[in-house]
């Protein structure tokens, strides 16, 4: 097992839109494997491959408080989305201290691969729901803060600037 280091926003390669999985092999099950620990140490409720410079449609989400929910969604597309939205206020390992409300369909049935390849379904709501889409976000090469307008976007960089001068002082 290992942790993997997290790319931080702007990093232009959270930019990149992943490629889907062929090969369920060993290797995926060790790159699914450390994406989770990776999550659980940051701590986390979900983990997109983009986050790592992994550019795969791999997606970790565990949104228990005792880490009894780990799923793992391999090329996941979402086939149905409620038109009812929710505000959440969502954060993001790539985005340290930042969080910020972002609306998003409240409800999503969601298609995906386990790591042996096999396709499952799964009815997300709450938290999940928020996740899921979030986790999609990034391997499309979005991260959320890109839901909000550019004067938010802006005054964020500027933070984050600011904020990785006081690190390197
Ligand atoms: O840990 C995370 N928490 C979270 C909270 C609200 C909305 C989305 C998230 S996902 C985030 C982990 C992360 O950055 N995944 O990409
Ligand atoms: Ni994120």
């Amino acid at each position: 097992m290992a942790l993997l280091p997290i790319l931080r926003y702007p990093d232009p390669r959270l930019k990149t839109v992943a490629t889907p999985v062929t090969q369920f092999d060993d290797a995926l099950v060790k790159l699914t494997q450390d994406m989770a620990e990776t999550m659980y140490d940051a701590p986390g409720v979900g983990l997109a491959a983009t986050q790592i410079d992994v550019h795969k449609r791999i997606i970790v989400i565990d949104v228990t408080d005792d880490k009894s929910g780990l799923t793992v969604f391999i090329n996941p597309e979402i086939i149905d989305a409620s038109k009812e939205c929710k505000v959440y206020e969502e954060g993001c390992l790539s985005v340290p201290g930042i969080y910020e409300k972002v609306e998003r369909p409240g409800t999503v049935k969601v298609r995906a691969q386990n790591v042996k390849g096999e396709w499952f379904e799964t009815d997300c709501d709450e938290l999940l729901a928020v996740c899921i889409q979030h986790e999609i976000d990034h391997l499309n090469g979005k991260v959320f803060v890109e839901h909000l307008s550019q004067l938010k976007q802006t005054r964020i960089k500027t933070k984050i600037k600011k904020q990785e001068k006081l690190q390197t002082a």
